[in-house]
């Protein structure tokens, strides 16, 4: 029998804020357009007052900081991970995720302050950071997962930043949130703790390991995971200058990237603790391909 989570929905329903202009499609599923299995996410104004920022980021497991950035930054920063790729190859990209400009882009005083009064706390950013970038058409994308079954040897009390470079309408295939799935993700990360509690210890953290699905996700399955947890994929337009944080057992996923102009969708998703937390030593290094993470 299928185990019933309990999710409590604390926002109102709405209808879909524009039409879509393409179906959305991830991993070869198509998602349901029903106002029962797509929404759309709640943007915040990231000047609110913290405690308010806080009750939302607890209360939706999320939050979409409009504006966080100065839009040009962002665009600078589009502009120099293209010229690299033109100039050197894709072998380039491993020197962007490398590169003083990208170090620069994520030691900026925007974020670390942001971070530094929203904890509260002093911030420690994972050497580990990762750049994503699709094109239009590419058949692979993100599953849905969330992020602690890759974190799993440190603090839960982590924060991801999705950061679009460049503007990411929906059907550019952005993030997109399980609707009230932090519970979901920690009542699965208990289950799991309490599976892999045999395990020899660096099985046990592994995202990988016999308790735990293909890549690490929960599902590939979009339209299945919406339906049995009864809940709603949300989705936004994106644009250059938003930040998103969710939390470490937010549910979140990908669609294809499928819009007509040939744009690529570029990120990059970046992880904060506090530094008096324990930290996973797998993430204390530079991202590089087949780190089995
Ligand atoms: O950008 C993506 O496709 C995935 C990003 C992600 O999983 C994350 O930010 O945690």
């Amino acid at each position: 029998m299928r185990k019933r989570y309990e999710i409590v929905r604390t926002t109102l329903e709405r209808p879909l804020e524009r039409p879509l202009e393409r179906p959305l499609v991830s991993n070869g599923y198509t998602l349901e357009t029903t106002p029962e299995r797509l929404g759309w996410l709640e943007p915040t104004d990231p000047n609110l007052p913290m405690k308010q920022l806080r009750e939302r980021y607890r209360a939706d497991g999320y939050l979409w900081l409009k504006g966080f950035f100065d839009r040009e930054v962002v665009l600078d920063f589009r502009r120099f991970f293209f010229a690299t790729i033109t100039a050197g190859g894709v072998q380039a990209f491993f020197e962007v995720v490398k590169s003083p400009e990208y170090e620069r882009f994520c030691a900026m005083p925007r974020l670390w302050d942001f971070y530094r009064a929203f904890m509260p706390g002093r911030p420690y950013l994972h050497k580990r950071k990762l750049i994503r970038f699709n094109y239009p058409g590419e058949h692979n994308c993100t599953g849905g997962h969330y992020d602690l079954i890759y974190l799993r040897a440190g603090t839960d009390r982590l924060y991801t930043s999705w950061i679009p470079f460049g503007d990411i309408p929906v059907e550019m295939g952005g993030l997109i949130y399980l609707e009230h799935s932090d519970a979901v993700g920690r009542q699965m990360e208990e289950e799991f703790r309490m599976k892999n509690a045999d395990l020899p210890p660096e099985e046990r953290i592994n995202a990988y390991n016999r308790n735990m699905r293909e890549n690490g996700w929960v599902s590939a399955n979009l339209v299945d995971m919406a339906n049995r947890f009864d809940s709603r994929w949300l989705i936004a337009d994106y644009q250059a200058g938003d930040m998103m944080i969710h939390s470490p057992f937010m549910i979140h996923a990908a669609t294809v990237n499928n819009v007509s102009s040939g744009e690529i969708r570029l990120s990059t998703d970046i992880r904060f603790q506090r530094a008096d937390d324990p930290t996973d030593p797998r993430w204390a290094s530079d991202w590089t391909p087949g780190d089995n993470l």
